[in-house]
């Protein structure tokens, strides 16, 4: 029989690759997804793997613990992944409640639901490279002993997660596994974060789509990989026969967001101060500057390492939106 995995969040940038990883190993795949008044918009990402009812869908909202106790009975699934959430930083501080809501407390729902109808799923929660906030090691790492002390509700919503997981964990001997993961990109990324939002104006600007693009903060630095190394991470954590425990992934080489700027626009031969405009509108209200991960334990003990560089990721995605656009 094959292993059945439940998604939550299937339609988010990590459901969809991670889909693709689980079917390639055989797994039977479920996701949930949120209602949208455009039902295309709700799985837009995984269109493609809807055909042949390879993957199933079932509505969800981490918000609606009836709903995670129904799918998670009707499927029990051998491993959960949490995936689900309010994931954008900036927008946290707009919507505060919101975010804590369905980042912080969903996560509950989701043990809770799970303590009462599956308690035997191992689980793998989404923890974020976001809960150090300006914490940084003396050496200018963050690892998974580095005190967390987040600077937006985005963070301190997933601290939350992140400790209500290791209380189950400890409380009740559920396998729970928090991975904390720094930045990681894609061509599936939502164009408003900044690589995919960098990117894609740099190649409209190449072909004359656009004039100007607007920024925030060009001197905060991020760790950045690409999301399908990091699912592969997630994957790795739920097979481990050690005890369930937290893992950094991270490509341990960080990048300013002007050096974002300068490299892709490099690629096309234009210079990014021709067209880049700050923006008070994209500055937060409190910065997390600079991030960078040591991921020595994940790498050690479970074998992980990343297959692209900062530079290959970014040429994959301008690839990417050239040929959408060409
Ligand atoms: P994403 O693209 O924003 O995907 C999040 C998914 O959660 C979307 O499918 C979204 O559905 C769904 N969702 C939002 N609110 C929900 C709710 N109330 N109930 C159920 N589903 C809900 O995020 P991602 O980049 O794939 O990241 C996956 C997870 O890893 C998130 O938990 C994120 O916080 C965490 N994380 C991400 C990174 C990163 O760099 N990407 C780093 C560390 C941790 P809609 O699209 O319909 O809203
Ligand atoms: O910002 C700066 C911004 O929104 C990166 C999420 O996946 O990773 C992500 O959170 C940096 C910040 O990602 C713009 O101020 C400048 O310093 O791409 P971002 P994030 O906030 O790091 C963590 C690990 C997660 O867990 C989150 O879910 O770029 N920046 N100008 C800008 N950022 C945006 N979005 N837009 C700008 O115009």
């Amino acid at each position: 029989m094959n292993k059945k995995a439940l998604i939550t969040g299937i339609n988010g940038q990590d459901g969809s690759y991670l889909s693709e990883f689980l079917l390639k190993k055989g797994y039977e795949v479920w996701g949930t997804v949120k209602r949208n008044s455009v039902s295309e918009t709700q799985s837009s990402r995984i269109e493609h793997l809807l055909k042949d009812g390879k993957v199933k869908l079932e509505y969800a909202d981490l918000t609606d613990m009836s709903s995670l106790i129904r799918i998670i009975q009707k499927v029990k699934p051998e491993e959960i992944y949490n995936l689900a959430a309010q994931s954008h930083v900036r927008v946290s501080f707009d919507q505060p409640i919101y975010t804590t809501n369905v980042t912080g407390l969903g996560t509950l729902n989701l043990l809770e639901a799970c303590r009462m109808v599956s308690p035997n799923s191992k689980i793998y929660q989404a923890s974020s490279s976001e809960m150090f906030g300006n914490n940084i090691d003396d050496d200018g790492y963050q690892r998974e002993t580095t005190p967390m002390n987040p600077v937006s509700p985005y963070g301190c919503a997933k601290v939350f997660s992140y400790n209500i997981c290791r209380n189950y964990r400890n409380s009740y001997g559920m396998k729970i596994w928090n991975g904390i993961l720094f930045n990681h990109e894609s061509p599936r990324r939502g164009t408003n974060f900044v690589t995919n939002k960098v990117v894609k104006a740099a190649v409209r600007i190449k072909l004359g789509l656009q004039e100007k693009l607007h920024l925030g903060n060009l001197d905060a630095t991020r760790d950045w990989g690409h999301a399908k190394d990091y699912v592969e991470a997630m994957w790795l954590m739920l097979q481990s026969t050690l005890k369930p425990d937290d893992y950094v992934c991270a490509t341990g080489v960080s990048h300013s967001v002007k050096d974002l700027c300068d490299y892709t626009f490099n690629k096309l031969d234009l210079d990014f101060r021709d067209y880049v405009v700050i923006d008070e509108k994209h500055m937060r209200p409190e910065e997390l500057y600079d991030l960078k991960g040591d991921s020595t334990k994940l790498r050690s003990e479970l074998g992980w390492t990343p297959k692209y560089t900062f530079e290959t990721m970014l040429d994959e995605m301008t690839e990417y939106w050239l040929n959408k656009y060409e």
